[in-house]
């Protein structure tokens, strides 16, 4: 019997301890308003995501310095799948009755078509000058760049199979692939010109993201979607968050990673900052209900 309550003792300790880690300051929400905020992207101190709070999606913007938010576009058209860099955000846009890719620099106000191209363009990233999207022109999704110093637009993947949600960061260029028979990552090298699979397990690595070495994804081996980082030099994958819940979407600028988070009940944006110390996020039980 003491040898029981001391066993008690012990585990209720170990439940304290885990209860003050995982509410640690490594996450914090930063959009929950209670309709959908989704597809966040960031650069340095600037979060932006697409919110449907006005009934149609619009860009939102949340700058971490001084924790103001507030609408980057206007219309009555649905732009999703913001993305930012700098001053520049890029997004899609329906205006034209297809999917096509814009730019919006908030230093001078500058709205720029980036490609109108008949078909279908969606999930764009940039980097610097470049910008990359997923590209339905060719009867599948492609991967494709635009260079706004050079004006040029040049294709970067046009297997057959799907390519999507490309992210970019200097001249690594990644996106999910279906080649395989299951989503994996794959990187296309400016620099080199070199192709290559950067993560194929059986499971979905889905909707990554790349800054610098590191590289974010979702991933459903854990039976549920959550958010893993992987380090190219190394090939070290750490599981970000878990729980029943999804979080999905990730996006990465230094130590700053950003998802979209089903944890309430609806999609809400969230925060992780890998320079304090890493560590597991408290899972939160919930149905989630989506569309891709
Ligand atoms: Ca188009
Ligand atoms: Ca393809
Ligand atoms: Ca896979
Ligand atoms: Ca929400």
């Amino acid at each position: 019997m003491k040898k029981f309550r001391s066993i008690s003792a012990t585990m209720l300790f170990l439940i304290l301890v885990a209860k003050l880690v995982t509410s640690s300051a490594n996450e914090r929400p930063i959009c929950t308003d209670l309709t959908d905020q989704r597809y966040p992207a960031i650069s340095g101190a600037r979060i932006v995501w697409a919110d449907v709070r006005n009934g149609n999606w619009e860009t939102y913007m949340y700058d971490l310095r001084t924790g103001k938010k507030n609408r980057v576009t206007l219309g009555i058209n649905n732009q999703r799948y913001p993305a930012i860099w700098g001053d520049r955000i890029v997004w899609a846009d329906v205006r034209n009755g297809n999917w096509d890719i814009y730019m919006y620099d908030l230093a001078t106000g500058a709205e720029t078509p980036i490609c109108t191209n008949p078909g279908f363009q969606r999930h764009p990233a940039i980097s610097g000058d470049r910008i990359v999207w997923e590209d339905y022109r060719n009867g599948n999704p492609d991967i494709y760049l635009y260079d706004l110093s050079t004006h040029r637009e040049i294709p970067i993947c046009t297997d057959p199979n799907y390519q999507e949600d490309p992210a970019i960061s200097g001249d690594r260029i990644i996106w999910m692939d279906f080649r395989d028979g299951n989503w994996d990552i794959y990187m296309y090298d400016i620099a080199t010109g070199i192709e290559t699979a950067i993560y194929t397990d059986p499971y979905s690595q889905r909707y990554p993201g790349i800054s610098g070495d590191r590289i974010v994804w979702a991933d459903d081996s854990s039976g549920t979607w959550d958010v893993y980082t992987y380090e190219l030099s190394t090939g070290k994958k750490t599981q970000i968050t878990s729980g029943l819940n999804s979080q999905r979407y990730p996006a990465i600028s230094g130590d700053r990673i950003v998802w979209e988070d089903y944890r309430n009940g609806n999609a809400d944006i969230y925060l992780y900052d890998l320079s304090l110390t890493p560590i597991l996020c408290p899972p939160v039980p919930h149905s989630d209900s989506y569309e891709y």
